[in-house]
């Protein structure tokens, strides 16, 4: 089956010194590069956000940081302000391999957050990645980067439930784990038949 890596949101922001930084976040850089050779196709996502979007507690008068809020469309974190369109946070980390096929960039809609490379957080407005992988007759999925348990993890519930063949290899991606997040979204996953390596 021709097979894909998509590599989630490997952005100087999500990595140590950056606004949402994610604990050990540029350790998946590393892995994640020796993972393209074994892929047919190897696809971005980029957190792209106007500033001022409204997944940002800044946005919201009185609100901080991790805490919710409730979206015409569900419960969201909010979050500090990163990966502001064509700010540094929001370029990939500098080691990162860029000789893949496609970038997705994603959340560049300020009602409306993105954490799935499939579906914004309402669940049904798409990105066109499905539309795609389709066209490209690609079945199988390995996901890495960040985070595990928010972009990651939808984007591979996603993915199960569009019908691929998914692996999230967890040694090239690290978790944000507000609350036990991480341990909920590992039990989705596994609820939804992808396999974790
Ligand atoms: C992400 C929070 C906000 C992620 C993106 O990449 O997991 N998390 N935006
Ligand atoms: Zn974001």
């Amino acid at each position: 089956m021709t097979k894909a890596l998509i590599v989630i949101d490997v952005q100087n922001d999500f990595c140590p010194g950056g606004a949402l930084a994610v604990p050990d976040g540029d350790a998946v850089v590393a892995p994640i590069n020796a993972l393209m050779a074994e892929h047919d196709a190897v696809i971005y996502t980029q957190d792209w956000h106007p500033a001022a979007h409204s997944s940002f507690a800044s946005s919201h008068p009185g609100k901080a940081a991790y805490e919710m809020i409730d979206m015409p469309y569900g419960p969201q974190v909010l979050w500090p302000d990163h990966c502001v369109i064509d700010s540094p946070g929001a370029a990939f980390h500098p080691d990162l391999g860029l000789s893949g096929d496609l970038i997705i960039r994603k959340g560049y809609r300020r009602q409306i957050d993105s954490y799935s490379a499939f579906f914004e957080n309402d669940q049904s407005t798409p990105t066109g990645l499905h539309g795609y992988l389709q066209e490209r007759g690609i079945g199988a999925l390995t996901l890495a980067g960040l985070a595990t348990d928010f972009c990651v993890a939808f984007s591979a519930l996603d993915a199960a439930r569009l019908g691929y063949d998914v692996t999230v290899d967890l040694a090239a991606c690290r978790a944000i784990d507000l609350d036990g997040s991480l341990q909920a979204a590992i039990d989705k996953m596994k609820n939804a038949g992808v396999a974790l390596i």
